[in-house]
């Protein structure tokens, strides 16, 4: 038997078939239809190898000293609803903290947020989009009004150009790489701005190796040449924007060779890009976490809008700024409202009218008052937050600095982990509930093109773990507030109720290639491209950003630069992937990859272990020496726990959006 479904691991949302033999999954094979056209990247086509792993978590565990012991539903339910009830009297709704997961189903981050709104009384909900694209949200939201990706994964292959930055597309968005490519095999230019040889070079006509953190400087002075040559979009701004006089009198302060000393980029690399984007008669700008990871971060993706604006690169197919989103469901779990200032659909929580309107439709008053980032939320752990409970997040590998963390999540009085396996996270909680995978679950995953789509349950849940909208439903009844859902498509027809971009969404209508928001209505066929006649919020709008370094820059005692993120064959903290043989196969061993200057006045050679410190902690592991990064920096990605990557990273964030700076931290490099 094959089952449809959607790849449980990145933004693209390839659909796949899941094969089913006496009840267990066998294997995967590709599916003709959605953003894969009948193919998958190496981690789509093993998605099955962690299902069915020993590992699996399939009982409910209560804590018991040291360990844990196993409990029924009833007694480990009742006790994490005594506990959140107790808190919630003590010390106020405001307690307890939620993160959902943006590996879970809309149907269940809708219902994980309308238990912490509508059960407990708190906006204290958010998730990993905190530490991946809030700043994505806030920036664009202020330049364009939307904070999605603004064009489809199928029209990229128009743009006659493209400026890739603070992306590595082919290995962490590999199936949606591939249409970059082919339209470059077609004639499209393809510029790479990253500091390290991403594998898209080999097809780029020119890689911009910037300092991390310098991107403000590299985008300012791209648009001084742009404005020099001429090559602005006149009509365009005129038609469509506001505010350019401002931004045309700022840039002038970037000459190209002013941002070469602060980018490390030759003046006349930075005219070329120039040139090529702004010639082009269609661009396609596309960003991900080299962008939005710093303490500029809303700044750096306004800068990204600016360029587009400037140009006219937005509104057409093959244009547009693209953010690419990364886990399978982040996208969707921000739609349905798993964030702390924002209602289902991107309505305000702030605005009275919204609340109101929500809170009608779920027969509840909704709490006023704002809440909680996930940053804020660790940092608050036993001060404001007495109870956290996770759903599928992994926060003691995935935040920043790792010894910080800890020492937060031992103050709260009360941790519940909802999970596949035991992630670091779940070994620290009091109550561990045994989540299902994908495979074994109805539902709907949101793609990075804003597309939704229908994964159909393959097999039955593993031992006693129930799907998360179960365990939601179940807890949230217990807290008083009655939750009642026969099945999944039940919760959409809420969702979709409630929120108006998903109006016309339903199960009956998600086949083939799902459906891309907003869908207002029934009969609407889904919006392919954002901003075609006027911005969501009117006239685009440019803004004055200025170059700021990173928190923490190189000096005498930590004298590199570190910034940290993936490889092709392992997913975040690893709790999947590092189960999955096939991908084990490739890569199981942590790394750094340094520059070969930096390596030989170290004494270090490839292979080496080496010792990488910061001011909060240092690890061990093997040196990959290598010409392709810029000189003075180090790449650690954060996969693998034996050298966890975020013992180092720096927890400093954008003051607005409050994401960590992963992409920047200073460090010391010594032989081990
Ligand atoms: N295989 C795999 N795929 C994944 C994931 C995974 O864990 N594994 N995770 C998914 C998720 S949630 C996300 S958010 C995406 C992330 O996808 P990406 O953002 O593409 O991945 P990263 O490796 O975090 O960083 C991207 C690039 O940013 C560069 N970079 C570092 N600092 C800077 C800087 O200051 N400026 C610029 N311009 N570039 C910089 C790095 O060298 C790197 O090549 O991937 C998704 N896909
Ligand atoms: N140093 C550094 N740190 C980073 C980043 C970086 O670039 N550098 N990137 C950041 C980014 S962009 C992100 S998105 C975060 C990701 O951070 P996390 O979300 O914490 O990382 P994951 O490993 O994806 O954790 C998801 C967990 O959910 C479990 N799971 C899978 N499916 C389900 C399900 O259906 N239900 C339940 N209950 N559980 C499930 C998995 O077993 C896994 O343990 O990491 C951030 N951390
Ligand atoms: S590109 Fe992403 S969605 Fe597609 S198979 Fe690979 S990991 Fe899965
Ligand atoms: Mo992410």
């Amino acid at each position: 038997m094959k089952v449809t479904s959607v790849c449980p691991y990145c933004g693209v949302g390839c659909l796949l078939y899941v094969h089913v033999r006496d009840g267990r999954v066998v294997g995967v094979l590709p599916h003709p239809k959605g953003p894969g056209e009948n193919r998958l990247c190496i981690k789509g086509w093993s998605a099955h190898e962690f299902v069915h792993h020993k590992d699996r978590l399939t009982r409910p565990l209560i804590r018991e000293g040291a360990g844990f012991r196993e409990a029924s539903w009833d007694e480990a339910l009742d006790l994490v609803a005594s506990k959140i009830s107790e808190a919630k009297q003590v010390y106020g709704a405001d307690s307890v903290a939620f993160l959902a997961s943006a590996k879970a189903t809309n149907e269940e981050n809708y219902l994980m947020q309308k238990l912490a709104r509508a059960a407990v009384g708190t906006n204290n909900i958010d998730h990993c989009a905190r530490l991946c694209h809030s700043s994505t949200v806030t920036g664009m939201s202020r330049a364009f009004g939307s904070g999605a990706m603004t064009n489809s994964q199928e029209d990229l292959e128009d743009a006659d150009a493209f400026l890739i930055i603070g992306s590595n597309t082919s290995e962490q968005h590999p199936l949606l790489a591939r249409r970059v490519i082919r339209a470059v095999k077609r004639g499209a230019k393809l510029i790479v701005a990253d500091p390290r040889d991403i594998p898209l070079t080999e097809y780029a006509a020119l890689h911009l190796q910037h300092r991390p953190g310098t991107d403000i400087a590299l985008l300012n002075a791209m648009m001084n040449a742009i404005i020099a040559e001429g090559l602005q979009d006149d009509a365009f701004i005129k038609a469509r924007t506001k505010d350019y006089e401002a931004l045309r009198e700022h840039v002038q302060k970037y000459p190209p060779e002013y941002a070469e000393g602060i980018t490390g980029v030759p003046a006349a690399k930075i005219r070329e890009a120039a040139h090529i984007y702004g010639s082009a008669e269609k661009a396609s700008l596309l960003f991900s976490m080299g962008i939005t990871q710093h303490i500029t971060g809303v700044n750096n993706v306004l800068s990204t809008a600016n360029l587009a604006l400037l140009t006219g690169n937005i509104g057409r197919r093959g244009t547009g700024v693209n953010p690419l989103r990364g886990q399978n469901n982040v996208q969707g779990a921000c739609d349905v409202g798993a964030l702390p200032d924002l209602l289902p659909g991107y309505q305000r929580a702030a605005d009275p009218e919204a609340r109101k309107r929500l809170g009608e439709a779920w027969k509840t008053t909704l709490p006023s008052e704002p809440g909680l980032t996930l940053t804020e939320k660790v940092n608050g752990a036993g001060d404001k937050v007495k109870i956290m409970f996770v759903m599928g997040e992994n926060p003691l590998m995935s935040d920043p600095d790792t010894n910080h963390v800890r020492k937060q999540l031992d103050k709260l009085d009360f941790l519940v982990v909802s999970e596949l396996f035991m992630s670091e996270t779940a070994e620290v909680a009091d109550v561990v509930l045994p989540a299902v995978s994908f495979a074994e679950k109805d539902g709907t995953f949101t793609a990075t093109d804003r597309r939704v789509q229908r994964l159909y349950k393959a097999i039955e849940p593993l031992g006693e773990a129930k799907p998360d909208w179960w365990i939601l439903g179940q807890l949230s009844t217990r807290l008083g507030y009655a939750m009642k859902y026969a099945d999944p498509s039940e919760i959409m027809d809420e969702i979709a109720s409630v929120a108006p971009i998903y109006r016309g969404v339903s199960y009956e209508r998600l086949g083939g290639d799902g459906l891309r928001w907003p869908v207002p209505s029934k009969e609407h066929p889904g919006t392919p491209i954002l901003h075609t006649e006027k911005f969501s919020r009117g006239l685009g709008k440019f803004h004055v950003v200025e170059h700021r370094p990173p928190a923490e820059e190189p000096d005498e005692e930590y004298p590199l630069l570190l910034t940290t993120g993936r490889v092709q064959f392992h997913w975040h903290t690893g709790t999947m992937t590092r189960r999955s043989p096939t991908l084990i196969d490739q890569v199981n061993e942590a790394f750094a990859e340094i520059n070969e200057r930096d390596a030989e006045r170290l004494g270090i050679h490839f292979g080496d272990m080496i010792m990488v410190a910061s001011r909060r902690g240092e690890i061990t592991l093997r040196a990959r020496v290598t010409g392709g990064i810029k000189e003075g920096v180090v790449f650690i990605p954060f996969h693998f726990s034996e050298a966890p990557a975020n013992m180092l990273t720096n927890n400093a964030v954008d003051a607005e959006s409050k994401i960590p700076e992963y992409k920047a931290c200073a460090v010391r490099v010594s032989r081990a």
